[in-house]
């Protein structure tokens, strides 16, 4: 063993105290965290994230994706043990989010498709497919697009009126039939509509369904099976909180979805259902309806959403 006195004439006494030094505070003044440590934050936050509407199992998920990320971390013995969970549930809210950020546009997806490109909305009665539907048309409009709407909604009293106005709002054409007609041969019509005219789009509105309904649902695998969309979009109501999992989850099971727009995110003060749809459905969400104006629809944006969440 070497004694002081050759520390010293090695010169290597001063660093030999400060590796002592920090051992002693490693020791003294630093922890590992355990999982009992955090156990009471992380019972706490999932019952509040539980009150914020987010499914009982993507909580519950989440707590597990927030102890992976701190267990075994050294922290200060009298470090904010809450404040290190409140980082790590941001971070692991930012990973599910940023998990769903479409890889392609929409407008690159209608690009790369054969002309016409032909998108599918559903979802169930009231959640704003018909609103989204003519906001899109009105912005893909403004990027150049020529988009055509199909009112395949052909069942709900006012549906062809509404959407009629809204086409007339934004400009674009407008492809329609009869109350009580077949919803199919209205996107069939609207998709021969677009190839005369050599148009861009095809955005097809379908009336309002509950994901319960079977005979409903093989309507939309009807209109699936005759116009071949190259997009299918789930429309969900961020209002909706918990119930949005089952919805996407039946529609994805039945007809096939290949992404999402969730809608009424300004209305929405808890914001479980983004993070439900995002977690469960783990298909892109393209944009957010943030207001019943016409030009409040904007692209997904992981970070913008993390902080309407308050994160
Ligand atoms: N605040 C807010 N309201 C919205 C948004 N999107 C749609 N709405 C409102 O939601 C209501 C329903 O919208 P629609 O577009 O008719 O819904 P839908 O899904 O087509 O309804 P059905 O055709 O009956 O199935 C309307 O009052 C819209 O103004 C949004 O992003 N924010
Ligand atoms: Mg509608």
């Amino acid at each position: 063993m070497q004694s002081w006195a050759d520390l010293w004439r090695a010169g290597e006494l001063l660093e030999a105290i400060r590796r002592a030094l920090d051992r002693f505070r490693s020791v003294i003044l630093e922890t590992e965290l355990k999982p009992e440590d955090i156990h009471g934050y992380l019972e706490e936050l999932k019952y509040s994230l539980i009150e914020a509407d987010v499914a009982f199992e993507v909580a519950e998920s989440l707590c597990s994706l927030i102890e992976d990320r701190v267990i075994g971390v050294k922290i200060a013995r009298l470090s904010d043990r809450r404040s290190l969970v409140e980082s790590a549930l941001k971070t692991s809210i930012l990973d599910i989010l940023r998990s769903v950020e479409p890889e392609k546009s929409f407008e690159d997806i209608i690009r790369e498709s054969s002309k016409p490109c032909i998108a599918l909305f559903l979802g169930v009665n009231g959640v704003g497919k018909t609103l989204t539907i003519a906001k899109l048309g009105w912005r893909l409009k403004r990027s150049g697009f020529k988009v055509v709407l199909a009112c395949s909604d052909t069942f709900r009293a006012g549906a062809i009126e509404q959407l009629e106005i809204l086409s007339k709002m934004v400009g674009v054409d407008l492809v329609k039939q009869v109350y009580g007609g077949d919803p199919a041969a209205v996107a069939y019509d609207a998709v021969q509509y677009a190839k005369a005219r050599g148009l861009d789009i095809v955005l097809i509105d379908t009336a309002g369904r509950m994901q319960t309904k079977r005979n409903l649902l093989d309507e939309m695998r009807k209109i699936v099976r005759v116009v071949n969309p190259d997009v299918r979009i789930f429309v969900g109501d961020a209002l909706t909180g918990n119930d949005i999992v089952d919805q996407a989850v039946e529609f994805n099971k039945y007809v096939g979805i290949d992404g999402a727009i969730v809608t009424k995110m300004d209305a929405d003060v808890k914001g479980g259902a983004i993070l439900n749809i995002a977690y469960t459905l783990r298909k892109p969400i393209f944009f957010i309806g943030v207001g019943s104006g016409i030009d409040d629809l904007i692209e997904y944006d992981p970070v913008y959403v993390a902080s309407m969440l308050g994160f």
